[in-house]
């Protein structure tokens, strides 16, 4: 045990790095997720390049893999992992100054579609978000699901063996995982953080499987989700399976196992946010940005997201349509930037998407277009980081509106971008956000009128109260941060292992 003492909420690297070494002090740590943090692949010129992950949860968890040293285990998916790791799959990473392994697991092209492009993203993802998306679930799905379950059980039992180890699985691609860890770990203490809502229960029972997804997940010794709501509906229906009693507002028991089910919203490094967006890189791109799409003097709302049917990004286009038939006064004055990184394109339900967004935002260009150019500018790619940061500077409204969203930490980043207090969020009352900060401005993003009005509102400057707002979605953010949501789910461990729930 450290003598430092440690501030309460952690809140950045260096306080999170203090926590590590308290909370996790000499055992293993086994980082579990799909996606690699870093991905070697060939060039057309023949050089082996290799690419970092971004985005905030790699950079925590890579922070934390850094001052532990651990293994993390992921799909080997670049087209030179294989070449680059050793016999057993294992790479030293980071590539420049290596301090963990990174554990590859390889899988057939038909078991990843099954399984990831399949059950995870065709049944799992439209069951547990409300969009009215019909899921689809196939047995060949499953069992692809269940195999490439038991693929990484082996892969982590192969780092582990009967070792002391806390093992941190992320997100709806291993319902399963617990269990299977657990039948060949027996000293592993197991937290798995699930990024997504949990459904309501009349809709989780329409999947086949899912008094096996309960099990599974009842295996882990700390469940993590986003708001207490999605804990709460998941202790409810977890509390019906045969054996299982509540023992306390967040336990679970059953014979000799224990799981402890908590809300930890999940955040972003609010620092290096607000540092890079105040940077020259950033201040060039917006330049770059006004420019090229003739921004100057207009009113701008923003919609950045991954293009998925959750995110509402059809209703956004909707309320604008309506926004300018309505108010002529705004044709020539609005312009909706629609940013969207496209994700998932294999998926039919995704395809369909796109083809209705182009021809929604073609129709809107046709009729509200004129000389002062269109209301509708698309960006659909994965922009760099200082071009998100850039629109996020440059939009008067950031208009988030998921039909259901786990966090959505599109408005988180857009709170840490905005130094200098402007702009105005306007936030779904379906996101895990909205729940979490303090005072945001809500709305209900299957309303398309309403929707349209506020956004029309939000164009008149207010008297200061806006900015007022902005300063304490700042503060609120500033002081939980992902470093605060790890630190907070490590905090569940005790010295020797266990947990305390
Ligand atoms: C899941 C849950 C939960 C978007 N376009 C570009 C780009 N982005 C980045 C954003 C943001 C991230 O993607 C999206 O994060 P979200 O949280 O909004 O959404 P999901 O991907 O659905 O994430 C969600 C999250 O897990 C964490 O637990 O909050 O509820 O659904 O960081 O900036 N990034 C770049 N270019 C783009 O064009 N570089």
């Amino acid at each position: 045990m450290t003598a430092t003492p440690i501030p309460r909420p952690v809140r950045t690297h260096d306080e999170l790095a203090v926590l590590i070494r308290k909370q996790i002090g000499n055992r293993l740590f086994v980082s579990v997720s799909n996606r690699e943090p870093f991905v070697h692949s060939r060039s057309p010129d023949g050089t082996v390049q290799v690419r970092a992950a971004v985005g905030g949860l790699t950079l925590a968890l890579n922070s934390v893999m850094q001052a532990v040293g651990g293994i993390w285990v992921a799909h080997g998916d670049g087209n030179a992992d294989r070449e680059t790791a050793d016999a057993r799959g294992r790479v030293a990473v980071p590539p420049d100054a290596p301090s963990y392994e990174l554990q590859r697991v390889w899988l057939e092209q038909v078991e990843h579609e099954r399984y990831y492009s399949g059950f995870a993203n065709q049944a799992l993802w439209p069951l547990c978000h409300v969009a009215f998306t019909k899921p689809v679930f196939r047995q060949d799905h499953w069992e692809a699901y269940r195999g490439v379950n038991t693929k990484f059980a082996e892969a982590v039992a192969g780092v582990v063996g009967d070792r002391e180890a806390i093992v941190f699985v992320q997100d709806y691609h291993f319902a399963l995982l617990p269990t299977l860890i657990r039948q060949r770990c027996p000293r592993a203490t197991i937290l798995h953080f699930w990024h997504i809502p949990w459904p309501l229960p009349d809709i989780l029972r329409v999947c086949p499987w899912s008094p096996e997804l309960l099990d599974g997940l009842l295996d882990n010794d700390v469940l993590g989700f986003h708001t207490p709501d999605y804990a709460e509906r998941f202790l409810a229906a977890a509390s019906a399976r045969p054996g299982w009693r509540s023992a306390g507002q967040d336990i679970l028991e059953r014979k000799d196992s224990r799981i402890c089910v908590r809300p930890f919203p999940i955040s972003i490094d609010f620092d290096g946010i607000s540092a890079k967006a105040a940077g020259t890189d950033c201040d060039a791109a917006v330049d770059r940005l006004r420019k090229r799409y003739g921004l100057a003097g207009k009113f701008i709302v923003l919609g950045l997201d991954r293009i998925d049917y959750t995110k509402g990004v059809i209703e956004r286009l909707q309320a604008v349509e309506r926004l300018l038939e309505l108010h002529p006064e705004m044709r020539g004055r609005l312009v909706y930037l629609n940013a969207g990184a496209p994700s998932r394109n294999e998926i039919p339900a995704y395809q369909q998407l796109h083809r209705s967004m182009d021809e929604l935002e073609t129709r809107i260009n046709a009729t509200y277009g004129g000389s002062y150019g269109n209301p509708v500018v698309s960006i659909k790619e994965q922009l760099p980081e200082s071009d998100v940061l850039a629109l996020y500077r440059l939009a008067d409204v950031c208009a988030v509106s998921s039909l259901e969203d786990g966090m959505n930490l599109v408005a988180k980043e857009y709170i840490a971008a905005r130094n200098d207090n402007g702009g105005r969020l306007l936030l779904s009352e379906f996101t895990g956000a909205a729940w979490e900060l303090p005072g945001a401005e809500t709305f209900n993003p299957f309303a398309i009128d309403a929707f349209s009005e506020r956004l029309l509102a939000m164009s008149e400057p207010d008297s200061g109260q806006s900015a007022e707002r902005m300063r304490k979605l700042r503060q609120h953010v500033r002081e939980h941060t992902i470093y605060s949501w790890i630190g907070s789910i490590l905090e569940t461990l005790q010295p020797s292992g266990r947990t305390s729930g």
